[in-house]
């Protein structure tokens, strides 16, 4: 069920397969190979909101305009704090070839709005791509989960980061377009999912949307075992246990806390021994 894109897994393995070797920067690189490359956007500007799984990103299109086959890189930096999903694209790009690769640029909670701008190298080419980084957003429903630091045990990128499962967006059905978060060590348990807050915060209330979609139903393969808990004077408390459910929401209410992280340990799937999956986790006074 986590299928990616054939192209995806070539550009994956080209990079690890090249990350074995010192990196050769565009101006050491052979440029009798490396003349003809070409590098394109598929937009002229990048708008970015300051928080987690903001979504923004463009395609890099890199091309070989000449007549041979060449191993090529593409690098790419950021002005700071920007981050972006890949620093470098290697791959084999045969003649009149065009490689798409979607990029995604993420500026961390507080980023100072303004204009920032994405450098992209390859051979002789270069590319400047702008960005514009927006007000941080502020919640208005009472959510503390959202729009705050999110980490997990593992994250099984690049489809179902933690990031997803604060990102606002509860349906099941998106839940292969990053919007949920999935675990990386499969048939481990427990893992975590964690919300950080600014500032301590009373909790009374979390809800867990958990996978639940036609085709991947909760009583089949969502969390079925889990512990909420709550960081209240620099220690984590159990204030909840949920224990075989079979529902895509699960709300959790208790005396509440003053906490500066909420985080799900997870303890059993309805899969059996697979994966953690959060499609949402919200976190509430009361
Ligand atoms: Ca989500
Ligand atoms: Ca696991």
């Amino acid at each position: 069920m986590k299928s990616q894109g054939g192209w995806r897994t070539f550009v994956v393995l080209g990079a690890v397969v090249l990350g074995a070797v010192a990196p050769v920067g565009p101006a050491t690189a052979d440029r009798s190979v490396q003349r003809g490359l070409t590098l394109a956007t598929d937009t002229a500007q990048v708008a970015v909101t300051p928080a987690p799984c903001s979504k923004a990103g463009f395609e890099l299109r890199f091309g070989n305009s000449g007549k041979t086959a060449v191993y090529a890189d593409a690098f790419l930096t950021a002005g700071t704090p920007l981050t972006l999903s890949r620093k470098l694209v290697s791959s084999y790009l045969p003649p009149g070839y065009t490689l798409k690769v979607p990029i995604s640029v993420n500026a961390p909670r507080g980023t100072a709005p303004g204009s920032y701008s994405i450098e992209i190298t390859a051979g002789d080419q270069k590319l400047t791509l702008p960005v514009q980084v927006g007000e941080s957003p502020t919640g208005t429903t009472g959510n503390l989960a959202r729009y705050v630091p999110v980490s997990a045990s593992s994250e099984h990128l690049p489809v179902y980061p933690a990031c997803g499962a604060v990102d606002g967006d509860r349906d099941s059905e998106h839940w292969a377009k990053t919007t949920g978060w999935n675990d990386a060590t499969r048939g481990n348990f427990p893992d975590w999912l964690q919300v950080t807050f600014d500032q301590p915060q009373s909790v009374g209330r979390v809800d867990l949307y958990t996978l639940d979609s036609k085709q991947y139903p909760a009583a089949a393969y969502g969390l079925k075992d889990w512990d909420v808990q709550a960081k209240v004077g620099g220690s984590w408390q159990t204030v909840a246990e949920v224990r075989g459910n079979a529902a895509g929401l699960k709300s959790s209410t208790f005396t509440p806390v003053t906490a500066t992280a909420v985080r799900i340990l997870t303890l059993a799937s309805n899969e059996g021994l697979t994966y953690s999956r959060i499609v949402e986790l919200e976190a509430y006074g009361t």
